[in-house]
């Protein structure tokens, strides 16, 4: 930190109590915040993407910049990959092992790919009429053997999770039952579940549309927490704040998951019009501050702790560099998780109970518009 940092450090301590900052500084130190090895890449979108050539291309140089990231933010100390673009054979696995290692980080999640092509097997052109819920058992049983298959990639790299994000849907009414969607999805989402052992997890992502434009087989969060209830306690929900409808208040569901326990965990990201994959924050600073919020309360009444649920970024880097931009994501979310703990919660608590929603939202407001970068800048230095 230097001079000007320690001085509106020492105001803010000024103005909010030592304790109140030190714990704040000290609750951004310890927040994991794991980033994906296809982040590092040139994103692009399905009219095309468009490499400098300067970007990472290979797994091995995606992995070496997951290593700087790490460095110079001291987050990313888990990275999520995604089979089979991290790698298909035992000596691909074994040479990621190896990159890993090297670049001081380890692995993270393991993120199955349902959505494209294999050179051989059953998942070829028959996967446009879906993975797990696909008519053909064929097809449906080389997806589930897919899922195993991740499940061997997490226990040989040392990981705990795998993350299922399910593309299947359908485009028009006729195309598949809603009825036969779901027994389909049901039974092969358990036969993943249960191989899992011990502390191991399977993340069930949920979307509304996209690459299904008429029915999506996981559309929200209610289909992927019964899914949850039919594998176990070893499935929790996941959420990606880009795949709900725009009109959707994404913290009041957040609430209703922490409350059973049911929270995996967050594929961060910002959007105005659908899942666009922009950078953390960069558009709606306010909403991730009031999830950050929801979440700080939800462990202040005992239910999931912060740090126990995943804070995961899922992003594609378009325009950007993409170092620079998983960069900016990771500030805005340790901005909004700092202001989320500088928030008053007895003096909130106690306008809510008296029917004052202004003495309320001052609150609040009042935890928002700290500069919370001296609080940040400490913590990175700790
Ligand atoms: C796409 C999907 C989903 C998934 C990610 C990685 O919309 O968010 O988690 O790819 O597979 O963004
Ligand atoms: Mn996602
Ligand atoms: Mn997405």
């Amino acid at each position: 930190m230097d001079a000007r940092q320690e001085k509106e450090l020492a105001l803010l301590v000024e103005k909010l109590g030592k304790k109140t900052v030190n714990a704040a500084v000290r609750k951004v130190a310890t927040l994991p915040v794991e980033v994906l090895s296809w982040g590092f890449g040139r994103g692009g979108t399905r009219f095309g993407t468009y490499p400098s050539g300067k970007e990472p291309g290979t797994v091995a140089q995606r992995i070496a910049a997951a290593g700087k990231f790490h460095k110079r933010t001291g987050k990313g100390a888990t990275v999520a990959l995604h089979f089979p673009w991290d790698g298909t054979t035992a000596k691909d696995i074994a040479a990621l092992a190896g990159w890993l290692k090297k670049a001081g980080v380890r692995p993270g999640t393991i993120n199955l790919n349902l959505f494209s092509m294999r050179p051989t097997g059953a998942l070829d052109a028959r996967i446009r009429f879906g993975s797990l819920t696909n008519p053909v058992a064929a097809v449906r049983k080389a997806s589930v053997a897919h899922g195993l298959e991740c499940i061997r990639i997490m226990r040989k790299l040392g990981s705990d999770t795998i993350v299922l994000w399910l593309p299947d849907g359908t485009n028009s009414p006729g195309q598949m039952s809603f009825f036969d969607q779901a027994d389909r999805l049901d039974e092969t989402a358990k036969a993943i579940c249960k191989e899992l052992r011990g502390r191991e997890k399977m993340l069930i992502e949920y979307k509304l549309f996209e690459p299904g434009f008429y029915a999506t087989a996981i559309q929200d969060y209610a289909r992927s927490r019964e899914l949850c209830r039919l594998c176990g306690p070893k499935a929790k929900v996941l959420v990606d704040l880009g795949h709900h409808p725009k009109c959707t208040n994404v913290e009041q569901i957040i609430a209703h998951l922490v409350r059973d326990g049911d929270l995996g965990g967050f594929h961060f990201n910002d959007s105005i019009y659908a899942d666009d994959d922009l950078a953390t924050g960069s558009l709606h600073p306010a909403q991730l501050f009031r999830i950050c919020c929801t979440l700080v309360e939800g462990e202040l009444r005992g239910y999931q702790k912060v740090n126990r649920i995943a804070f995961m970024i899922d992003q594609s880097h378009n325009i950007k560099d993409p170092l620079d931009e998983m960069v900016e994501s990771t500030v805005n979310i340790e901005t909004a998780y700092a202001k989320a703990r500088l928030v008053d919660w007895d003096a909130l608590k106690k306008a809510q109970d008296a029917c004052d929603p202004s003495a309320a939202d001052a609150v609040l407001r009042d935890a928002f518009l700290t500069d919370v970068r001296p609080i940040l800048a400490k913590a990175r230095e700790t």
